[in-house]
């Protein structure tokens, strides 16, 4: 592939959407064709799973239908939309991608790290981000930032106990793959999360 995948990634109300504006602009500055995009989602139909996923009308939904969902939304997303862009030399940058299954599905629900990684396999081959920013803030912040949001979607009801799994799932794919993530210390004023970021960007 000819442009660059960029992953951002962390537990809820990190900031991922805060921040993911000013990496494009980022990107932009130095000189990136940039497409912005997020999973699930990205395209209609995976928008649409999205709304399934999401919806708590589905509290209880049984983990490998979940699962499954989120790489039949990464299947069309890749297809349609990551895919074709780095072939035309374009960056990606992407709110979430398969670590979230790993994190969320794996570290949260408790399903096998090897099922996921089955799918992976089917869905993207050895397709992997080129660089993943992780945002980390303890699990009692992140829930306090995003519960000032108002109406709670389907994950964000989950417990802390869950969150804290998803976070150390986060934190040991981190550690496994230091030349691919950077962990950035997101429970400081957005003003120096946003200098960690930019110091990241400019040695890349
Ligand atoms: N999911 C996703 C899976 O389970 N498996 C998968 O494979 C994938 C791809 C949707 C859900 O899907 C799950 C994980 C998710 O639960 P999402 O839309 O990315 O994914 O969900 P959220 O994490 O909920 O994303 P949000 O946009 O809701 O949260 P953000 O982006 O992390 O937080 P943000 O930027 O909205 O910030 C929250 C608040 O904090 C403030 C902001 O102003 C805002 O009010 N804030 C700060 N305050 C003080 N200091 C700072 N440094 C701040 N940074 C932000």
């Amino acid at each position: 592939m000819k442009g660059k995948f960029i992953t951002v990634e962390g537990i809820e109300g990190v900031g991922k959407t805060t921040n993911i504006d000013f990496i494009h602009q980022q990107l932009q500055v130095a000189g990136r064709d940039v497409v912005l995009t997020r999973e699930p989602g990205g395209t209609p139909l995976a928008e649409a799973i999205r709304g399934l996923l999401l919806d708590p009308a589905y509290t209880g939904m049984d983990s490998t239908c979940e699962l499954q969902l989120m790489f039949a939304a990464r299947a069309e997303h890749l297809a349609r939309v990551v895919w074709p862009a780095l072939e035309q030399g374009q960056w990606v940058l992407c709110d979430r991608f398969t670590d979230a299954t790993y994190a969320y599905q794996g570290g949260g629900r408790g399903i096998d790290s090897g099922v996921i990684a089955r799918l992976e396999e089917l869905v993207q081959g050895d397709f992997r981000p080129d660089l993943t920013l992780l945002l980390d803030v303890p699990v009692e912040i992140g829930l306090a930032r995003a519960g000032k949001r108002g109406a709670l979607d389907r994950f964000e009801q989950e417990k802390v106990a869950f969150f804290e799994r998803v976070r150390n799932a986060y934190l040991e794919m981190a550690q496994r793959s230091p030349d691919r993530y950077r962990v950035i210390d997101a429970s400081l004023p957005l003003n120096d999360v946003q200098n960690q970021i930019a110091a990241i960007l400019s040695t890349y």
